[in-house]
């Protein structure tokens, strides 16, 4: 197996709307993304996720894209981008684009002309039929749109504002290679690819993700560009299975270096059903074996794995899978070590480094996301009560992670000196950056600590994993590593569990508790999350 570096990397995913303002219009921007370089140095993450930074009206937050090579005026200019890369660069943290590309805006030059001018190369750029069939959109209702001056229908998977692109189209295929290759030369350091899975589509027969062509088209993608260059290809695969899993990411199928797997997000809700009908306890047996399958099916040789607990489309892990009231700190800790140290490249949601947690949200005024308010239109449509749906949207609507970034204890939590676009959450003084900082013993320094192993640990990059036989809600874990083994240990509930281990536990790695005392007392306290070097 060839070493990559991205597979020590840790990578922090910004989603520049709300990270930081830098000019008091309330919304985050590149200049304050550059601002707070120092800061994600100081953490030790050596990438940065970029949320999409480009031309866009802004439906979808700027996942619908009118302009890929220009950058949306309310993030700042293209030098504002250079400049974000180059300060970036300097201290060894690459920047991964967000290449959004199943879809572009209906405002994209290639739609307006397709729309204009039925007869033009661009109109077969995207999807368009006489008639509608059963597909629907993720954001609700027909995924068809009627364009009454041709009378044709355009698909449109996600919001009327996103038309589908057409990748049966080869002249396509090649602008969007050509678009790539510009941000390369750029000095970019790779690419998250939006629904990836999506763009082997096959309308007619309601095939979405997964399609016949998809594999072809990605290795025809990657030898166009990233090929052979040393970029991190991601991609965002709902559908993926560990066998699919394989395909794209095998070392030698040329495609991409790691996708995005969302078995483990599927327990957040009931099981086959709609996001919105959730699930209020974590299933943890469920986890540990979704995970456990997850680990020994992507086998170094195999494939490899990317590991994540939320990101800007999901609610904070913290709130929904820790103990938000009763152990903010110790679970959010322990939910980092137990993801950290497997094997794979870990990804941090902006904010979950400090213990921020969903908001509040009173009513329907307050949320922005087009995905929850089509869906309470659909459900008050249903006759369902605005409680009810508000329950759902609190819970695991996207605005809570779209929430601002929590800098200090100033007005606005310092995220902006205007007036935010979505609300401060009222829990800044306690929660903020400034604070974590401040307090050794904060979540802060324990994800600081567990970035920095990586760098140096090969066994947490290479080693071998095997889940153990233990209490339903403990987690634990060996990994094993050129005759050296270590035992991860996790409580995943308010409760004290019992937990013995054969072995003899020598030096600790990391914990957020009394190591001794668990194998003294072969116990564990609530949200106990401990590493330790073994002997068997
Ligand atoms: O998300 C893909 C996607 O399917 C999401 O809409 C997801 O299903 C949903 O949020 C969970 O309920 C990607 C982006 O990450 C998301 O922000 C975009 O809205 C979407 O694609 C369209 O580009
Ligand atoms: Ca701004």
């Amino acid at each position: 197996m060839q070493e990559k570096w991205w597979h020590r990397a840790t990578v922090y995913q910004v989603y520049p709307r709300s990270f930081k303002d830098s000019n008091g219009d309330g919304i985050g921007d590149l200049k304050g993304i550059t601002e707070k370089l120092d800061y994600l140095e100081k953490l030790g993450i050596t990438a940065i996720w970029l949320s999409p930074v480009y031309q866009s009206p802004m439906d979808d937050n700027g996942y619908d894209i009118s302009d890929y090579e220009a950058i949306a005026e309310i993030f700042g200019s293209m030098a504002d981008m250079e400049e974000l890369l180059d300060s970036a660069n300097q201290r060894g943290i690459k920047i991964i684009m967000d290449l959004v590309v199943n879809h572009t805006s209906d405002e994209h030059a290639w739609f307006v002309e397709a729309r204009k001018n039925p007869d033009s190369p661009e109109r077969d750029f995207y999807v368009w039929r006489d008639q509608p069939n059963h597909l629907m959109s993720t954001f609700g209702g027909s995924a068809w749109e009627l364009d009454e001056a041709s009378g044709q229908y355009y698909l449109h998977l996600f919001s009327r504002k996103q038309p589908d692109l057409n990748w049966e189209n080869a002249a396509l295929r090649q602008k969007i290679y050509d678009m790539m290759n510009v941000w390369i030369d750029k000095g970019i350091g790779g690419f998250r690819m939006d629904v990836i899975d999506l763009i082997g589509k096959i309308p007619d027969q309601e095939i979405t993700g997964n399609g016949p062509k998809l594999h072809d088209y990605l290795k025809e993608m990657s030898l166009a560009t990233f090929g052979n260059k040393d970029l991190l290809t991601v991609g965002e695969t709902w559908g993926a299975t560990p066998e699919i899993a394989k395909t794209y990411s095998g070392p030698d199928n040329q495609e991409l270096s790691m996708v995005f797997q969302f078995e483990h997000i599927g327990l957040q809700h009931k099981p086959d059903r709609p996001k919105w009908e959730i699930e209020k306890e974590l299933d943890v047996p469920k986890l540990k074996e979704i995970f456990a399958k997850w680990q020994l099916e992507l086998g170094v040789n195999e494939g490899w794995n990317s590991l994540f607990w939320d990101n800007h489309d999901l609610p904070r892990a913290l709130s929904i899978w820790g103990s938000p009231e009763h152990y903010r700190e110790k679970s959010a800790k322990a939910l980092a070590i137990l993801l950290h140290l497997m094997r794979g490249t870990p990804y941090i949601y902006q904010g979950d480094e400090i213990g921020m947690l969903n908001y509040p949200f009173k009513d329907l005024t307050e949320i922005a996301d087009i995905e929850s308010i089509n869906y309470a239109k659909e459900a008050l449509g249903e006759g369902r009560s605005e409680q009810d749906i508000m329950a759902s949207i609190r819970h695991i609507g996207r605005d809570n992670a779209r929430i601002p970034m929590q800098w200090n204890t100033s007005p606005q939590a310092g995220f902006t000196t205007g007036q935010s676009w979505l609300p401060v959450h009222p829990d800044f003084q306690e929660i903020n950056v400034a604070s974590a900082l401040a307090d050794p013993q904060s979540i802060f320094y324990t994800y600081q600590h567990l970035i920095s192993l990586r760098k140096t640990e090969d066994w947490l990059i290479y080693g071998d994993f095997e889940l153990l036989d233990t209490e339903d809600k403990v987690f634990a874990y060996t990994r094993q590593y050129q005759g050296k083994a270590y035992l991860i240990a996790v409580n995943l509930s308010d409760d004290t569990q019992p937990f013995s281990f054969a072995g003899q536990p020598e030096a600790t790695v990391i914990s957020n508790t009394d190591v001794a005392s668990i194998f003294q007392n072969q116990m564990m306290q609530p949200w106990d999350a401990v590493c330790v070097a073994i002997r068997y």
